[in-house]
């Protein structure tokens, strides 16, 4: 009896830790790291589990920092997967040997916790599923957390896991799909990633990627969604930020008159090239692409002084940017320069033309708008390319989703193709062969992936998008990225409330909801109806009406006065306004925000880009054989034109629709300090995060109602000495069924509690309930059965070594 009772301490010390280890993982959920057992016997093992019930900032982040110096970087915490950025490297954790580990394990909740532990659970429920049911991860956290990282991790780890058994064979390049689907990884970081000041390799897009399964549960097929590249930074970046990678990559290529670049550069280069031949961009496409990525980086040196003259255009103060620019965009030459210097406006009932010269501010304008239009479309085609090659089954994906997010628009629609999900001539270089060049194809298009989820039936969806920021300045790009931020984390909130309470009904609980704050103040701030920050900025585009930086602020903090999210503006140098995220309060400027927001693109300089004889070019600006439309209208016969907020709103209700339509799961990435050094946590950053994604709040939620929840067995084993405090309970524990001593434990709790002294009289008996599978009980019951049961240890060890005076 004293055996059972006392498991722990008797025994070998090895078997004794290793028992504690395992009861300890029960109770945390997952694993202890070893260093602390030492600690952990000494005091009531549960202490730790306690105090994160309790959900404590301070003790959460203890928790923490504890496994953090153990080199132990992800932690269970309820729902969800908490990821401690290392910032170095660790590849033992992420090896194939592991990850076979995590999908061969029975129980790999029992494992370590691990982004492994995630990926296979999510798999095994696509797996196991009688009614399949879409799965999805959404890894969030800061900017610099980790998401891209453990996405990454992710997509290799069902590479391994879920491999295809055959290979594709195509242009004698025989490959696997799962492989095809990793290399899409390096061209899209090379293209949409860049050096911030929170991270050296942000993310400047989201991306949803989509996982295809076959009937045997392999992959088979990837489409790849991605939400609102941030273009504007072709053109303009802070002094202490850089442009997209590709650019720097480029520079490590001979002859396009670009300066030379660092040689770690040629590595990187290495890689983007190595995998955009996988995925079937040929060399020469590639060329092209290159030489149209130094060509932008010509056309951005192209500099204009004002001649003097408002009748007269402003002259360039360099002739041979013009010239490289326009040789490698393979432009004609003064065309470039007279679309760039001159306005065309059609106007009057005849519409006739009038050529306006322009500004030296609206000439840098239309370079830096020119610049941007030809990089956003070569992503989304990059991307079209990509989905292309990586889609097993397009002929399963046929709804097209108009929108795409991205600030650029679609290519116009070649007539007389069928179906909705045509593209434009762009689709020209989609063909059935993935591994196609740029020469024309009798092949119709490829339609692009749709993300509606009854599409495909056995579909894992990661989604990565770039994480909250906030910088000295902050514009639309931030606001779009942290109103995402903003859906997700409501989305979060959300569900983790529903499943909870999923499983007190499954348990078979009595539970009334438990009230809790989510996010919704701060999005009716930005995105409600009908006054929001967004239905403001929006309309000022609608208005069409010059007006100031400072009238925009003042449009806003007065027609939104009443949000308590809308921060107090004082000290303002600039005009702005602040917002009161989850995450942070941040400052955003108004200047420009209008303009960005309407995104325009002069038709001179689609027309202009048209003339190119670049074969990636004509790609990307077919001829439009509807020109009428392209020209810029005169003032009342103006189309209503999306705005990139409309387009982004958009784009996030589509995602939310079919996160809503999958089981979620969440990882959720902390940076453990800002500089991104290896063994360093700044208890400050830290909380900081751990309050701003709702971590603690979620805690807090779970221990509203009961955070402890152990199975029957574990509980009568821990807890079975308790029932000699009431020993009119089960007379024979052998023959004694689980559930009729689970019940004489409970029935031991009145005597517990009336023995402890602090306890008032007629305070409520301890709460907690017994359901099918599993106790739940509070963390003031799981101390007062803690306290019961040393009580009871004490008292046999007192026998015990009364037992051996006798003896002696
Ligand atoms: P993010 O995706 O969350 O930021 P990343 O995934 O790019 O952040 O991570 C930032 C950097 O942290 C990486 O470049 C790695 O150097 C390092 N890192 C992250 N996770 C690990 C890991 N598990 N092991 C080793 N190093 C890691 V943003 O995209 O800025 O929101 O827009
Ligand atoms: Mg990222």
């Amino acid at each position: 009896m004293l055996q059972q009772v006392n498991g722990h301490s008797s025994g070998s010390d090895a078997q004794g830790r290793e028992s504690l280890r395992e009861d300890l993982q029960e109770f945390l959920g997952g694993e202890v790291p070893l260093h602390q057992l030492d600690d952990l016997t000494k005091v009531n093992p549960v202490t730790l589990e306690t105090e994160s019930a309790k959900g404590t900032s301070a003790s959460v982040l203890r928790c923490l920092q504890a496994r953090y110096t153990a080199d132990t970087f992800y932690t269970n915490a309820g729902c969800t997967l908490v990821a401690l950025n290392p910032f170095k490297p660790v590849p033992q954790l992420y090896s194939p040997e592991l990850m076979r580990e995590y999908h061969a394990a029975p129980q790999p909740q029992k494992l370590k916790p691990h982004i492994f532990t995630v990926g296979e659970q999510t798999y095994r429920n696509v797996r196991s599923l009688i009614e399949p049911v879409n799965q999805s991860i959404v890894v969030s956290g800061e900017s610099g957390a980790g998401k891209t990282w453990t996405s990454r991790c992710l997509m290799k780890f069902y590479a391994v896991v879920a491999a295809s058994p055959t290979s594709w064979e195509s242009h004698k390049i025989a490959e696997r799909i799962e492989q095809r689907i990793l290399n899409s990884n390096p061209v899209m970081e090379a293209f949409g990633n860049a050096c911030t000041l929170r991270n050296n390799n942000s993310s400047r897009f989201g991306k949803f990627i989509q996982l295809q399964l076959n009937r045997d549960h392999q992959m088979t097929g990837a489409a790849i969604q991605t939400y609102l590249l941030e273009k504007t930074r072709v053109a303009c970046q802070d002094s202490t930020e850089r442009n997209f990678h590709i650019f720097y990559q480029v520079c490590t290529r001979r002859g396009l008159q670009l300066p030379r670049c660092r040689a770690e550069m040629e590595d990187c280069f290495e890689v983007t090239r190595e995998a955009m031949l996988h995925l079937g961009i040929d060399a020469p496409t590639q060329n092209n692409i290159f030489q149209a990525l130094a060509g932008l980086l010509h056309l951005g040196n192209i500099r204009f002084a004002d001649s003097g003259d408002e009748a007269q255009p402003c002259r360039p103060m360099d002739d041979g940017a013009v010239r490289t620019s326009a040789l490698l965009l393979r432009l004609p030459e003064d065309p470039l320069l007279e679309t760039l210097r001159i306005r065309t406006i059609r106007a009057g009932r005849q519409q006739q033309v009038f050529r306006k010269p322009c500004s030296q501010a609206e000439c840098d304008t239309r370079r830096d708008c020119l610049a941007k239009l030809v990089y956003a479309r070569l992503f989304d085609w990059l991307v079209s390319v990509i989905n292309s090659s990586v889609c097993a089954d397009p002929a399963s994906w046929t709804t097209f989703i108009g929108s795409r997010g991205s600030l650029s628009r679609s290519p116009p629609s070649e007539k007389g193709q069928e179906g909705p999900g045509r593209r434009g001539s762009t689709l020209g270089l989609l063909r059935a062969d993935p591994f196609s060049s740029l020469h024309p194809s009798p092949h119709p298009p490829r339609l692009l992936p749709a993300l509606a989820p009854q599409v495909l039936p056995f579909l894992a969806g990661l989604l990565d998008v770039y994480g909250f920021e906030s910088f000295p300045h902050n514009s639309l790009e931030q606001l779009c990225i942290n109103y995402a931020n903003e859906k997700l984390q409501q989305h979060f909130v959300a569900h983790y409330l529903r499943a909870q309470q999923e499983e007190y009904a499954v348990e078979g609980l009595e539970w009334s909801f438990v009230n809790y704050q989510d996010n919704q103040t701060c999005l009716d701030l930005i995105e409600g109806s009908p006054i929001s920050i967004c239905s403001l900025i929006n309309e000022e585009c609608r208005l069409n009406r010059p007006s100031s930086a400072a009238q925009l602020q003042t449009r806003i903090e007065s027609a939104l006065a009443g949000s308590p999210c809308l921060g107090h503006n004082k000290l303002s140098p600039e005009p702005s306004f602040i917002v009161l995220h989850y995450a942070g309060s941040v400052r955003y400027h108004t200047a420009g925000l209008v303009e960005k927001n309407k995104d325009p693109i002069p038709p001179e300089l689609t027309r202009l880009l048209q003339q190119s004889q670049d074969p990636l070019l004509k790609v990307l600006f077919p001829a439009d054989p509807e020109e009428k439309s392209q020209e810029e209208p005169s003032g009342q016969s103006r189309a209503p034109v999306l705005t990139v907020v409309s387009k982004f709103k958009a784009s996030l209700e589509q995602l939310l629709q079919v996160l809503q339509a999958t089981t979620p799961h969440y990882i959720r990435c902390i940076k453990p300090n800002s500089q991104g050094r290896a063994q360093a946590l700044h208890r400050e950053e830290v909380l900081n995060q751990l309050e701003a994604c709702g971590l603690v709040e979620t805690i807090h939620i779970s221990a509203a109602g009961f955070p402890i929840r152990v199975s029957h067995r574990t509980f009568v084993e821990r807890y079975a000495s308790l029932r000699r405090l009431h020993p009119q309970g089960s007379p024979h524990a052998e023959q004694a069924t689980l559930r009729a001593l689970l019940q004489d434990i409970l029935h031991t709790l009145p005597a517990l509690e009336a023995a402890t002294p602090a306890a008032p009289a007629g305070a409520t008996p301890a709460p907690v309930h017994c359901g099918r599978t599993k106790v739940f009980m509070t963390d003031a019951t799981l101390e007062l059965l803690e306290r019961g049961r040393a009580q009871v240890l004490e008292q046999c060890a007192r026998c015990i070594q009364a037992g051996w005076r006798r003896h002696r």
